[in-house]
C-alpha cells in the first residue's frame, strides 16, 4: 500500500517538474506596440502573445521566415510559438507591420 502510494507520488512529481521546465514566456500586446519589443529565450521555450488591448486586434506575423500570416487575435485572446532552434527571429503584426514590430532572440 504504501510503495503504491510512492509510485504515485513520484510520478506527480515528475509531471510537475516536467511542466515546470517547459516554460512559457509571455509578451503583451498593447497600445499597438509588442511588450518587450525584443526578447531573448532558450531554446524550447513557448512565447505567449497576449492581446492586452481594449477593442484591437493583431497579429503576429514571421514574415521574413516566410511564414504565412498569422490569424488576427482579439483582446483577452493570445497565440503561442515554441521556439527549437536558435536564431534571431523578428516578426510584425501584418494590418500593424509599419509600427508593429518585435524580435525574439532564442539562445542555446
Ligand atoms: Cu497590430
Amino acid at each position: 500500500m504504501r510503495k503504491w502510494f510512492l509510485v504515485q507520488l513520484y510520478f506527480l512529481m515528475s509531471v510537475l517538474c516536467s511542466t515546470a521546465m517547459a516554460e512559457e514566456v509571455v509578451v503583451e500586446l498593447y497600445k499597438f506596440k509588442f511588450i518587450p519589443q525584443e526578447l531573448t529565450v532558450k531554446v524550447g521555450t513557448t512565447v505567449k502573445w497576449y492581446n492586452k488591448e481594449k477593442r484591437q486586434y493583431h497579429s503576429v506575423w514571421f514574415k521574413e521566415q516566410g511564414e504565412e500570416p498569422g490569424e488576427y487575435f482579439f483582446p483577452e485572446e493570445s497565440v503561442t510559438k515554441t521556439f527549437d532552434k536558435p536564431g534571431r527571429y523578428p516578426y510584425v503584426c501584418e494590418p500593424h507591420e509599419k509600427k508593429m514590430k518585435g524580435v525574439i532572440v532564442v539562445t542555446k
